[in-house]
């Protein structure tokens, strides 16, 4: 009898798609009422689109999250008009878009050098303002990865991935024989019956080489980065591109995947992931599936199976195994139920983090104030 998923305990990876960030413009200077001298005015905090920025880097190198412009100069009798602030950039990745606390959207950049105003300095001291000078605007950011789905499939061509996709949700994506039928991602929704929808990409096959841009890798891995979680689809069986190229068990296609996403992008690799094992209706696909257990469970005593450059820096613990076929429906329920668990643990997690992190920010705000 086959065991209808494994669930693996797994750490949450750190791959991030959204990034809170406390912003505050620099303050004004100080007037010098005595001559009429003007404060500068404080720099501004913007968002600026930089190449090579993922919002885990941000988070690395930012842990504290608090971003601030310079303050303005104060005038003084050398210098009546004080000197501007210092502007702050936040480098970030392009496809993100900028939103407040309350939703409300700030800006997008979609290509490099693209830059959003987040929070304006506070205006210098002068005449008019009774030489008062202003704070800078202060707020809670909040950076989103434009995603395509909540799930993409990842999968060597043939795996299934368009079939799973046509069996679990209402798109109809084209399904061949042949390597390659996906070009294009193409989304479907995944129904619940308490109305919640879940989305799922059927993204084109990778191959072997794909990091290195084989197969018009970079532009299929590209849209991997763009989901919240991956499932992974293997043929049971195994896979085998064309009769001159070595065939692969499924484990070995889940590794060398693996290896693939690693060596395109490390962090895609910490993403949630499932696994998928499909064509459970072919002769011999429970012996395989046991096999291909026993290896994920001990991924270490396998790698002799796989070239010395394509063994994984870190295996993927699977949050569910999921056998499975597209064909006959077997195990179809079953992944749908996995798809909605791991998104809806994922997101719980989220949200007692964006508790936390609103309770540290009063915390702070109740510090200034004392
Ligand atoms: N026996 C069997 N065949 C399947 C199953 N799922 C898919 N297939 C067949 O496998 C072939 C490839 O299926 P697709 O769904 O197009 O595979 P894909 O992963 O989307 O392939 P690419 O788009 O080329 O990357 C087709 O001939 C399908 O009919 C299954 O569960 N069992
Ligand atoms: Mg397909």
């Amino acid at each position: 009898m086959v065991h209808i998923s494994r669930i693996c305990l797994r750490k949450y990876g750190n791959f991030l798609d959204n990034l809170r960030l406390y912003v505050r413009g620099g303050p004004g200077g100080m007037a010098l009422p005595r001559l009429g001298g003007h404060g500068g005015n404080g720099g501004d905090v913007w968002v600026v689109a930089t190449k090579n920025m993922t919002l885990k880097r941000i988070k690395d190198k930012y842990p504290l999250k608090r971003f601030q412009g310079g303050p303005g100069g104060n005038s003084s009798v050398r210098a009546l008009k004080g000197e501007r602030g210092k502007d702050e950039e936040i480098p970030a990745p392009v496809g993100i878009t900028v939103t407040d606390d309350n939703g409300r959207v700030l800006g997008e950049l979609n290509a490099e050098g693209d830059r959003v105003l987040v929070a304006k300095g506070g205006r210098g001291g002068t005449p008019y303002s009774a030489f008062e000078p202003k704070k800078g605007q202060a707020k809670q950011i909040r950076l989103d990865l434009k995603l395509i789905a909540d799930l993409g499939l990842v999968g060597f061509p043939n795996a299934g991935k368009s079939s799973l996709l046509t069996a679990l949700s209402n798109a109809t994506p084209q399904i061949a024989s042949y390597a390659f039928t996906t070009l294009r991602p193409e989304i479907g929704k995944l129904m619940y019956p308490d109305y919640k929808q879940i989305s799922l990409a059927d993204l084109p096959g990778l191959i072997e080489g794909a990091h290195m841009n084989r197969g018009m890798g970079h532009k299929f891995l590209k849209h991997v980065e763009r989901t919240k979680q991956l499932l992974f689809v293997v043929d049971v069986t195994g896979f085998q591109l064309a009769s001159k190229t070595p065939f692969r068990s499924a484990f070995e296609a889940v590794q060398l995947l693996t290896k693939e996403l690693e060596l395109y992008k490390e962090e895609l690799v910490s993403k949630p992931a499932l696994l998928a094992v499909n064509k459970m209706d072919l002769p011999d696909a429970e012996d395989k599936l046991e096999e291909l257990e026993e290896q994920l469970q001990n991924p270490e005593a396998f790698t002799h199976l796989l070239p010395d450059d394509m063994i994984p820096n870190n295996f993927v613990t699977f949050r569910h195994v999921m056998p499975v076929s597209a064909l006959t429906g077997f195990g179809v329920d079953c992944v749908k139920s996995c798809i909605r668990l791991s998104l809806d643990e994922r997101a719980a997690m989220e949200m007692s983090t964006v508790h936390q992190e609103k309770l540290q920010a009063l915390r702070h705000q109740l510090h200034e104030h004392l």
